[in-house]
């Protein structure tokens, strides 16, 4: 739990504790301390890790110290799960609405029986709150337009930020809830868009009641938003709120379809439907005449009874899908399992953080045929580039390693800085000794859009470089892209058979979906490269397959599919000849 986290429990316990009426001086302590941890400049987690006295923080004292302690080892509390336990579930939320507090979420609990947001919503809106003594209309509106305000703060989160949260609570209900049958992240997480408003996940279980009690039960779950027979909502401690729908099991297709969206695609699929006399909803397919809806446990067989074929969820986008999959013609698109090899890999050699051989056997683990190895290059200072001295060490290192193992092919090279006048961080000669050439730009990303466009067309006019790496440098939601020339820097690349990269970090996903279709479509050869700095990290390349697919790829569009015989026939092909290569080998 970091400082925020921790604060936020406090504020929380002050908040009950005022509710039910506690002394003020104990109120006012439990604020106070909120406050200062807020304010610290040292993790609490990690003071205690390092058995540091927290009574030393001026308004800590001993109680409180020994609360934290607890909440930084255990990642929860007694005393609030207890306090917590006295009071309905949503009541932190009601009490957290801003202009209403503590005091205020008491009275209209006593007085309207309100718990939950929702219902604050309703008893604001309907005029009841309104009429109660010192509230009245001004109220009312304030409190409608600051739970409106919170659902639409724009806090959209990083895609990087939400899957490992919807892998936690998917997998923390999965062990706690033996009666789940199955559990599906679905909505925008499940079409991979970079940033998530929220989390939906769908779900069937024997026992759905144990499902929805057990999310809001969650140690990371801050409020609860929904807790009902169908649907529980909750905001985890990280600021991302979560949806879980439980249904039987005959439901589940049909609840998977609706709730995947997104909007434009479920729209458009409605109107298809309701040409042929039928219904689409989260329940099934009706037919409009005879009123019967029809169940479906898989969502294929849904789009089979309205004539369509499968649509991947990474297409729904309500574009052209539909269309084609009524003619039948969305292609076999890319999948993890078609990957041969990751030629965009780190190592502690750099800025990595395992050995080359862990690298390399985790790529074999990974059913890979061949990895390149691109350690930064000299100009890197700040990610440990390597001089010339270590690059040539570092290749008889990794010629080592491949005899040593016989099995996989390794190729030497690098992540070399695509300095501000498009020139090389390695001189041509050193250039040479490599197989592989990753070239990217990491300095000087302020450019303007023509001298940053010449740059890279310069760059990838030298024999020496195979690929781009993330050739827009951004961040999703952290840093903005490069302004560039994009589609005289596709042309380029397919001009000069510079194949780019798919750098299928969760927090890059670069090139993103509509520039690698559009980079397909001029036959640039494309690469999806995990650009790991440790060996988990390889399974990174599975945020980079999703954008192929958003980006319809198919294995034939993707350079690292070709098995090694063929990839290092690609290589050996003059540079200009090689989309050409790939366009018949693929
Ligand atoms: P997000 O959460 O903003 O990243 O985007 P989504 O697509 O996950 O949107 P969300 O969470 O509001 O709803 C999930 C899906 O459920 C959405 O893609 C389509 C479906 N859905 C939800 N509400 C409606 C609605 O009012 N009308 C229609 N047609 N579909 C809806
Ligand atoms: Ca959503
Ligand atoms: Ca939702
Ligand atoms: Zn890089």
């Amino acid at each position: 739990m970091n400082n925020t986290q921790i604060a936020e429990v406090f504020e929380n316990i002050a908040g009950l504790l005022e509710i039910k009426g506690e002394r003020r001086f104990v109120v006012v302590s439990y604020q106070r301390a909120a406050r200062t941890i807020d304010h610290l400049p040292t993790e609490l987690e990690q003071m205690v890790q390092e058995e540091e006295d927290l009574t030393q923080i001026p308004g800590i004292g001993k109680a409180i110290a020994g609360k934290i302690t607890q909440l930084a080892t255990e990642g929860k509390m007694d005393f609030y799960e207890k306090l917590r336990g006295e009071f309905p579930d949503g009541i932190l939320g009601v009490m957290r609405v801003p202009g209403v507090g503590p005091k205020s979420a008491k009275r209209l609990w006593d007085e309207l029986d309100v718990t939950t947001v929702e219902a604050l919503e309703a008893v604001a809106s309907d005029g009841r709150l309104a009429a109660l003594p010192r509230m009245g209309p001004k109220k009312a509106e304030n409190i409608l337009k600051e739970i409106a305000a919170a659902r639409t703060k724009g806090d959209r989160v990083p895609i990087a930020r939400a899957l490992p949260a919807a892998e936690r609570v998917i997998g923390a209900l999965k062990e706690r809830c033996p009666s789940i049958v199955r559990i599906e992240p679905a909505g925008s997480l499940r079409r991979f868009e970079e940033t998530i408003g929220d989390i939906d996940i769908v779900c069937t279980a024997t026992d759905p009641q144990n499902v929805l009690d057990t999310l809001v039960e969650l140690p990371n779950v801050a409020s609860i938003l929904a807790h009902g027979e169908k649907k529980s909502a909750v905001v985890l401690s990280e600021g991302v709120q979560v949806d879980l729908r439980v249904v039987d099991d005959s439901q589940f297709g049909a609840l998977l379809q609706y709730f995947t969206g997104d909007k434009q695609h479920n729209i458009r699929l409605r109107e298809l439907a309701v040409r042929q006399g039928l219904s689409v909803n989260e329940y099934g397919i009706k037919d409009t005449e005879t009123g019967e809806t029809e169940s479906f446990t898989d969502e294929s067989a849904m789009y089979e009874r309205l004539g369509l074929q499968y649509i991947p969820p990474e297409l729904r986008r309500g574009t052209d899908e539909i269309d084609r999959a009524r003619q039948h013609s969305i292609p076999r698109l890319v999948e993890v399992s078609d990957l041969k090899g990751d030629l965009h890999v780190h190592t502690e050699w750099s800025d990595g953080r395992d050995a080359t051989e862990m690298m390399v056997v985790a790529a074999r683990e990974r059913g890979y045929e061949y990895v390149a190895i691109t350690d930064h290059s000299a100009g890197r200072g700040i990610a440990n580039g390597l001089s010339i001295e270590r690059l040539e060490e570092h290749i008889r290192e990794i010629r080592q390693l491949e005899d040593r193992l016989g099995d996989i092919k390794l190729l030497a090279g690098s992540e070399v800085d695509i300095r501000a006048d498009g020139s090389l961080d390695y001189p041509d000669d050193a250039l040479d000794e490599l197989d592989w050439v990753v070239a990217s730009v990491h300095s000087g990303m302020g450019q303007d859009a023509g001298t940053m466009t010449a740059r890279i067309i310069k760059a990838m006019h030298s024999p020496h470089v195979t690929a781009v790496g993330h050739l827009t440098t951004r961040m999703i939601g952290e840093r903005k892209p490069i302004e560039a020339d994009f589609e005289a820097i596709f042309e380029a690349a397919a001009v000069t058979g510079t194949a780019l990269e798919i750098n299928a970090s969760p927090r890059r996903l670069d090139l993103k979906d509509t520039h690698a279709h559009r980079a397909r479509e001029l036959g640039v050869p494309l690469v999806i490269d995990s650009d790991a700095h440790d060996a988990e990290s390889l399974d990174n390349q599975r945020c980079g397959v999703a954008v192929a697919r958003r980006a319809w790829c198919e294995p034939k569009h993707i350079l690292n599919t070709l098995p090694v015989d063929s990839f290092i026939k690609y290589l050996d092909t003059d540079k200009p000849d090689r989309p050409q290569f790939l366009a018949e080998h693929g």
